[in-house]
């Protein structure tokens, strides 16, 4: 993939919920796809070998819908599911080793919290950063300051690649993600934990500018 055809995928990024129940990430990732994500990543803090063969599921709908699939964190789990590419933090696995091990035709993306993080992170080896929390989130307990608008946008004009926005980002706020430069917005939540997840999809899709139906 170019460049330009990465920065596209980004646009409406889902994440996977590994703590809602009732609602499998295989699910998740149908009612995503059907909305029009345009790019899916599984994340599963609490990953066991079961949940393998629900990996491989959610990597062939994705290859299915032609929609690139990362896995959070794992990279040896990415390489196994056949995945696409994977998504590493500050204490993960460093870029350059995902790279090494995915091969120079994987998406790698890693997370940069602020400016400081930016500065000291090896970004030669990634293809996007995901940088948050842009808006306060319940989802990550880990999570890092709230940076806003203004934090997303300082680190965009910074980041010599792609950056996209995460952290209680949904249909009514993406607009403004986008207004300040993201190239995507990442979400969770917003889908996972509403009432009706596929019409919320939907508006989230609309917010980036996805027409239904549409490539
Ligand atoms: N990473 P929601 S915030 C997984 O700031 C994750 O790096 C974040 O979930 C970061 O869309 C976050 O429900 C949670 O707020 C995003």
């Amino acid at each position: 993939m170019t460049p330009e055809e990465i920065r596209e995928h980004l646009r409406f990024y889902f994440i996977t919920d590994d703590s809602v129940d009732g609602f499998s990430a295989q699910d998740q990732v149908r009612v995503a796809l059907e909305a029009g994500a345009t790019l899916i990543q599984y994340r599963n803090k609490s990953f066991s070998l079961k949940d393998f063969e629900e990996v491989e599921a959610i990597c062939r709908l994705c290859r299915q819908r032609r929609v690139p699939f990362v896995v959070n964190d794992d990279v040896l789990l990415a390489r196994a599911a056949g995945a696409d590419g994977v998504h590493v933090g500050q204490d993960d696995t460093p870029p350059r080793l995902a790279r090494g091990i995915m091969g120079p035709e994987a998406i790698v993306g890693v997370s940069v919290s602020s400016m400081e993080e930016l500065e000291r992170t090896d970004l030669v080896p990634c293809d996007y950063i995901g940088t948050g929390p842009t808006f306060s989130t319940d989802t990550k307990r880990d999570a890092k300051a709230v940076h806003g608008l203004s934090g997303l946008r300082d680190i965009v004009n910074r980041s010599p690649i792609p950056a996209v926005a995460i952290g209680g980002i949904d249909p009514t706020n993406a607009l403004d993600c986008f207004a300040h430069g993201a190239a995507g917005v990442a979400v969770i939540s917003c889908i996972t934990r509403v009432e009706d997840p596929g019409s919320a999809a939907a508006a989230m899709a609309a917010a980036c500018g996805i027409t239904p139906g549409g490539e």
